[in-house]
């Protein structure tokens, strides 16, 4: 429980971080110990997010190096601020003690996967559920549930094991995946929404409204295409990391003469076998 922190009976805190604050010891000794649990709750979360992130770049390198196709374009994440994480708890009416915080609010990690092609998305959604150590907690699919605004997005909301040199504690993290369309409109929508606080006038909804369906018709014709394009003879093909640029400066793929080296080496140990 957060504690009522000021009281008008003490002395100024000479506590360089708590200075202006009028505190007795007493609140003093809780406000230190409350901010080292706040900050080793928050850290949770941070650790939270770099276990998601190494799984999603794992994925991301394995599709690139194995698959020659990776259904990731961009990954970017976010730790809610101590502040912004208060604001929630004050906007939801959460009770102030992080066990509830943590299990209402579940957005506090938070990890964005943009894709190009619709069918990219719940690729990445298969990968990542089908993870013995996530759990997943809940599934929004405002794909095919797309918002009244027209907003379209997947939501994950997975719980991973974070270990501690005190022990394993499950964290919750939010995973919003959509294709580049979906997030170039959000990402307009968002800045509209907020500029305008919170009431947008009706003409510019009207034409968030519209261009979500452009985006939509986007996505459909793009994920055709890229369907046809699939079903052609993969040798007439150029893999994305032969024909343009690939943000993976580690050639991972051994030379042709290297396998060679490896082939003889194996047709060696063949003949030393056989006698041969
Ligand atoms: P921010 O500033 O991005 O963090 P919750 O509010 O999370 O407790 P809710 O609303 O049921 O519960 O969750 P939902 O629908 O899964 O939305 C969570 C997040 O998705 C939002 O977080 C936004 O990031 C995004 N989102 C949801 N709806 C919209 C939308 O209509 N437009 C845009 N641009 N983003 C949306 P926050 O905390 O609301 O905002």
């Amino acid at each position: 429980m957060v504690p009522h922190l000021f009281t008008d009976s003490a002395a100024a805190s000479e506590d360089p971080d708590t200075a202006g604050l009028v505190l007795d010891d007493d609140k003093l000794r809780q406000l230190h110990g409350l901010r080292e649990e706040f900050t080793r709750f928050m850290l949770q979360y941070k650790f939270a997010i770099d276990e998601v992130l190494t799984k999603v770049n794992i994925l991301r390198d394995e599709f690139t190096h194995l698959h020659h196709e990776n259904p990731i374009e961009h990954v970017k994440s976010r730790l809610k601020t101590p502040e912004s994480v208060l604001d929630k708890v004050e906007r939801k009416g959460c009770d102030p003690t992080f066990e509830s915080i943590s299990a209402e609010i579940t957005d506090i990690a938070g990890i964005r996967i943009t894709c190009s092609f619709l069918s990219d998305i719940y690729r990445v959604v298969d990968a990542l559920t089908s993870q013995d150590d996530l759990t997943i907690i809940s599934v929004k699919d405002y794909i095919k549930n797309p918002k009244p605004n027209g907003y379209r997005s997947l939501h994950l909301i997975v719980s991973v094991p974070v270990f501690l040199s005190s022990g394993t504690v499950p964290v919750t993290v939010e995973l919003q995946i959509r294709t580049i369309a979906m997030d170039f409109w959000a990402s307009l929508e968002h800045k509209i929404y907020y500029k305008y606080g919170r009431e947008v006038p009706g003409q510019i909804t009207e034409q968030l409204m519209q261009s979500a369906q452009v985006a939509m018709q986007l996505d459909t014709t793009m994920e055709n295409l890229h369907r046809q394009v699939r079903s052609l003879d993969p040798l007439t093909a150029d893999p994305p990391h032969v024909q343009g640029f690939s943000d993976s400066s580690l050639s991972i793929a051994p030379p042709v003469e290297l396998i060679a080296r490896l082939l003889d080496l194996h047709l060696d140990v063949g003949r030393q076998a056989t006698g041969g």
